[in-house]
This record gives structure tokens, sequence and C-alpha cells, in this order.
């Protein structure tokens, strides 16, 4: 049998041995205190909610032809795009997310391809979070991802019937304010909870209890939260297969296997997670980044600088949609040979206003190789780092655009998709 292990070199390319990686840190979902705490004092209400096929339940909700119709949504729609969600009416034809459309198509001719409209989401995430406020207070609630959220509901609820009412209400309330349905998964640690929301989906609710243990036990190890296709391969060659398998595995076995990350996972799946929600106080961001891989590589300067000014301008957007400013910024181009570069530039002071940002991609752009017919551009990335709160000081010492209508501008975008306005390039 092919040997999966971290206590194994694996030969890699020309001739380098390497060392198979140990589990990944950053795979597990809260590393940073899930071992910390011996026992969480009291029992704990945990919810984790997650909106169903979220952008394309958003396309449906604002556009009546798309209602109960099989749709995906993935870049600018049409036939070249990929599918990074889809309509349940969709999937149920076997169209899933990662496929190309034109793939999706071969599953589900009536397919309709629709744009992918990324700040409109995370506006309705902000929304429904900053509603939350009004029930919970801020440190309970933890964005998790674009559409998912840890809530601790501990300080308001005293058992599992209070519990699963504050939930039932929840999704009427983001019904009455969105009109879009999510699925919650309630248990007494955050791994359960994320586990129980995928139990009855689109729409549901499930209840982890400690006494559903034999349940989760009977889950496969895949179930479980952090645990991909690779992981669940080395974890079957070592005779798991189930999460109880898992719980009840050896520690010493585990832990040669995986390291330390081996046995956070088996405490994670013996339903000893600690950890509590990382609120809005405690969780400052630190970075943000956006890639896009092109269906179609490039190379012409005019496309090149139009990629990097469509990708600056949507971290502009969301660092002021955060109201933060950067000093760090980071310019990734990844070649069709699949060549991989990236530089970084410090800033002379923190900005989020996207001139600023696009003069510094493009200072990065000169100095990395440049793409040519023989070796397109197929991937652009930017990152920025070092965020802090914009507090209107050390933006830009001249104020030579103080005044300028971001907010407007924002708001059109929004409303309209990223292509209505955009700032012309002379202005740089
Ligand atoms: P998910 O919550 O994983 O998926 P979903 O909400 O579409 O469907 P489900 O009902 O199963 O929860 O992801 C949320 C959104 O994030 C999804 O609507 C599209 C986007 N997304 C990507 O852009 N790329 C990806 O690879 C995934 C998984 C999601
Ligand atoms: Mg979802």
């Amino acid at each position: 049998m092919e040997k999966i292990s971290s206590s194994f070199f694996a030969r890699g390319e020309k001739k380098i041995f390497k060392r198979v990686r140990l589990l990944p840190l950053y795979g597990f979902p809260h590393h940073k205190d899930v071992g910390h705490r011996e026992k969480i004092p009291g029992r704990k209400y945990f919810i984790h909610l997650d909106f169903d096929a979220f952008f394309a339940q958003v396309e449906q909700r604002d556009n009546p032809k798309l209602k109960n119709k099989p749709i995906s949504v993935g870049g600018n729609g049409g036939i070249k795009g990929i599918v990074m969600t889809a309509s349940y009416e969709a999937r149920a034809c076997g169209v899933k997310t990662g496929m190309s459309v034109f793939e999706a198509l071969q599953y589900c001719p009536e397919l309709i391809s629709v744009p992918c409209y990324g700040q409109k989401y995370e506006t309705i995430i902000q929304r429904i979070l900053t509603e939350f406020k009004n029930y919970l207070p801020e440190d309970c609630i933890e964005q998790y991802s674009i559409d998912e959220c840890f809530l601790d509901i501990t300080p308001v609820v005293n058992d599992y019937f209070q519990a699963a009412k504050f939930a039932y209400m929840l999704k009427k309330l983001i019904m009455n304010l969105e009109r879009l349905t999510v699925t919650i998964g309630l248990s007494f640690n955050k791994t359960y909870a994320k586990m129980a929301s995928k139990f009855h989906k689109p729409d549901g609710l499930s209840l982890v209890r400690e006494e559903n243990k034999p349940d989760i036990y009977n889950l496969p190890a895949s179930k479980m939260w952090g645990v991909g296709k690779r992981i669940e391969r080395r974890l079957n060659y070592m005779g798991i297969f189930t999460m109880g398998d898992l719980a009840n595995s050896s520690i010493y076995a585990v832990h040669k296997e995986f390291g330390v990350n081996g046995v956070i996972l088996r405490k994670l799946a013996r339903g000893e997670d600690t950890s509590m929600v990382s609120g809005a106080k405690a969780r400052q961001e630190k970075s943000f980044n956006h890639h896009h891989t092109l269906t179609d590589p490039v190379y012409e300067p005019h496309e090149v600088e139009s990629e990097i000014r469509r990708m600056v301008e949507y971290i502009s957007r969301k660092l002021r949609c955060k109201d933060l400013v950067t000093r760090y910024f980071v310019l990734t181009i990844r070649y069709d040979d699949l060549g991989f570069v990236s530089e970084t530039l410090r800033l002379s002071y923190y900005t989020n206003d996207e001139r600023e940002l696009f003069g510094a991609a493009m200072y990065l752009y000169k100095k990395l190789p440049e793409p040519c017919k023989s070796r397109k551009a197929r991937m652009f990335g930017v990152t920025v780092f070092d965020l802090h709160k914009n507090m209107g000081i050390n933006l830009d010492l001249f104020k030579k655009y103080l005044g300028f209508p971001f907010k407007e501008m924002d708001y059109l975008k929004e409303k309209y998709g990223e292509r209505i306005i955009r700032i012309g390039l002379n202005s740089l």
C-alpha cells in the first residue's frame, strides 16, 4: 500500500527529498485556543449559522426570473467561468462548486450562469451581524467566513429548549430582514455545532447534545471540521474510519502521525473542543487577500493592467467597507507554466485609496518578470497587511484626495455591481 505518513520522506521534484508536511496548522479552525483549557466552566451553547447556497440564493432573491431555476454563480457569468456555488436546483442535477460552467452544462443543460457580486454578499452578512448585536454581546459574535458565523448564546439562554427557540428566532429575523434562509447547528461546542449545521440543509436546525455523542461517533471521520481528502486517507491508513474511531484512537498513534495537531483533532472528535468564539474585539483583521484565476491567461500590457486594477479596486473597497487602512501591499502573479512570483511594498503612509494602491501595484509589477505570449499570466493576487482602523490621520500628508466621494462610489458599486463606476486612470 502507498505510504501516506508524516514520518516518511517523499521524493520531490528534481530528486530533492522533502519531508511530507505534518498536518497544516491553519487547517484547524481554532488551533490557538483549542487545547489550552481543560474544561469550559459550566455548560455552553454555540450556534453555527451557514447561509444556504449563499451567492445563488441572493441572486435568485434579487432576480425573480431566476427563482426555482438551476443557476450557478461565478466570475462574470457566462459559459467561461467557474461555478463558485450553485442553486439547489442545479445541485440536484450534479452541478458542484469548483466545476467549470462548461462542465456543469453537461450535467444540467438548462443551467443559467450569473456573475458574482462579492461586495453585495459581504454587505449582507455585515448587516446581519450588526443586527445580531441587538440580541447578543459583541464578543459573542464571530464571523467565520463570507456566509458563516459562530455565536456563543450562553449569556441569553439557560437550556437547549431556549437555545433552539433563540435559533428559530434568528432564522426568522434573517428571513424578515433579507429574505434569505440559513441552516443552523446548535451544540455545546463549536466543532459539533459546525458539524450539526450540515445535517439538515437547506433551511434546517440541528441540535447535538451531550447524549447525542454516539450518533456523532457513527459519522465518517471525513465529516470532521478540518479533515479533507488527504487527511482522511492518512486516517484510513491508520485504521480510523469513523468519528468514533478517531475519538477512541491512541493518542500516541495520532501524535506520531500528525504531531500535536493530531492530538487536537482527536480532542475535537471527542467533543472536548474548549474554544470560545473570537468576537469582533478579539479578532481585529490582520490581512486581506484577493486572488483571481483567469480562464483565458493574458499578456498584453493593457489586459494585465486592467486585471491588476480590478484586484486593487476590490481590495480597496473591502478595506473601506471595514474602515481599515493598510501599510503593506503584495502583488502575486502565477504564469500559465505554474511559475509563481510575488513582491511586497511598504508604503510610506497608511491608505485605502485605490489610486495609491494601484500605483504600488504597478510599481511592483514592473519589478516582476513580464508576461509574454509564451508565458502568459494566469492568476493575479493582491494582499494587504499591517491593517489599522482608519483614524483619519496619516492617510495622505498633503490631503490631495481629501473629499473624494468614495462613500458614494462604493454605494453605487454595491448596488449596481463592480463595473458601474471606476476612477479614471488619468487621475493617478
Ligand atoms: P459555502 O457555505 O461552502 O457554500 P454555499 O453557501 O453556497 O452552500 P451550502 O448551502 O452548502 O452552505 O460557501 C459560501 C459561499 O462562498 C458560496 O455561496 C460561494 C462562495 N465560495 C467560493 O467562492 N468558492 C468556494 O470554493 C466555496 C466553497 C464557496
Ligand atoms: Mg453556505
